[in-house]
């Protein structure tokens, strides 16, 4: 039987990027309701998501995204998440907000349109040239809703040309990851609909390209573990968006819905070699907060996944191999099981409290006064980019 302590060494390569617009106060197309706190600038809300660092240990970087964190000086920006302990991480682009963008950005019909976004794209290079960013993420809202609206083929031609351009423009050191989405905001098609379309357009484009994984991001019902495991086994699997969904895009607090769910994914992480620090993968949040307080909410889904990957550490893999070989349809299935039933909560306590961590990072939030700190000290707080 695998012990917490024996996993312990292989827990601290865990590390889990968050994102900036988790700050931010987030809603519905139905309403946005205000959350006392909410950071006024890029700089308030780094200060919020090392917060989340210095009280659980896991969250050394935070995403930004372009125009929604745009500052004169990135150098500065880099240099105040320094003094705050963490990393400017994975640059996000934003091609879908934009008038221009109604019928498409990067796969758009006109010329004039796709270099635009092109543009803003190169320009989301040169920021991570300055703030040391490794991964540009893209996610595209392209897509049609009728049949016959688009030329569907065209469109997957135009895009492979543009992201070439963007591609080229990488440095040695820098990375695109591209994510798919099967559906909204367009209904009938999208343009990168799912795995195997961002895989292909990756492929021609190079080694620096990678697919992004949203767990949100799927039919219900979709095997998104094996997705995991042949994406890892393919050598393309650059980055997860974590979150959690009941229904479609929910962006709820990942391991809140299907806490199994995360647990099936983080083994198959772990079992292809998708963990630690050179791996490759990297563990981001996609999250919006809209009716939890965002800090909290973000401590808590950092801790989400540190449980369920201590699980799937936990599964005793020798037995599970024998018992596979062997046929053994339900002494395999009950070896999965016993780690994912496993309380690793107290075992993950006091490993956090051995290296200078509080114990319970939920509740040192709560005595810390940060959020009474906050509450009064800024006023009209920002929303976090979406439509209002
Ligand atoms: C949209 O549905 C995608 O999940 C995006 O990854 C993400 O929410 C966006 O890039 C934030 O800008
Ligand atoms: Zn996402
Ligand atoms: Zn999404």
């Amino acid at each position: 039987m695998t012990t917490l302590s024996s996993i312990a060494a292989r827990l601290e390569g865990l590390a889990i990027e968050v994102p900036s617009w988790a700050y931010g106060n987030s809603g519905t197309r139905f309403k946005v309701f205000a959350t006392a706190g909410t950071p006024r600038t890029v700089e308030e809300k780094i200060a919020d998501a090392a917060k989340v660092n210095e009280l659980t240990g896991l969250a050394p970087a935070v995403a930004l995204h372009i125009p929604w964190d745009k500052v004169d000086d990135y150098g500065k920006l880099k240099e105040h998440a320094a003094g705050l302990g963490i990393a400017l991480g994975t640059v996000n682009s934003n091609t879908f907000q934009d008038d221009d963008y109604k019928f498409g950005s990067l796969t758009h019909s006109d010329p004039g349109v796709r270099r635009k976004a092109v543009d803003h794209m190169l320009e989301c290079i040169d920021i991570m040239d300055q703030t040391g960013s490794r991964d540009l993420k893209i996610w595209l809202a392209d897509g049609t809703n009728y049949p016959g609206q688009g030329n569907m083929r065209a469109r997957q031609d135009w895009l492979q040309e543009s992201l070439r351009q963007v591609y080229d423009r990488l440095g040695d050191h820098q990375r695109m990851v591209l994510e798919y989405k099967f559906f909204e905001p367009a209904f009938y098609h999208t343009d990168v609909p799912d795995w195997g379309t961002s895989y292909a357009h990756c492929l021609e484009l190079g080694e620096k390209a990678m697919v992004c994984l949203d767990t949100g991001h799927h039919a219900p019902g979709t095997n998104i573990e094996f997705i995991v495991a042949q994406l890892l086994r393919l050598g393309k699997l650059g980055s997860f968006d974590f979150n959690s969904r009941f229904y479609a895009d929910d962006d709820l607090i990942v391991g809140s819905a299907d806490p199994f769910q995360l647990f099936r994914i983080m083994f198959e992480v772990v079992r292809g070699n998708g963990f630690g620090p050179d791996s490759g993968v990297a563990l981001m949040l996609d999250q919006c907060h809209n009716l939890e307080e965002k800090i909290p909410g973000q401590i808590r889904s950092v801790l989400n996944v540190q449980e369920m990957t201590a699980r799937a550490l936990l599964v005793d893999t020798a037995a599970l191999d024998e018992a596979q070989r062997a046929g053994d349809v339900l002494a395999a299935n009950s070896i999965f099981m016993d780690a994912f039933y496993t309380d690793v909560r107290p075992g993950l306590a006091e490993w956090r409290e051995s290296r200078g961590l509080p114990a319970d990072p939920m509740a040192a939030y709560r005595a810390s006064g940060y959020q009474d700190k906050i509450n009064t000290e800024r006023q009209g707080g920002q929303q976090a980019g979406w439509g209002a």
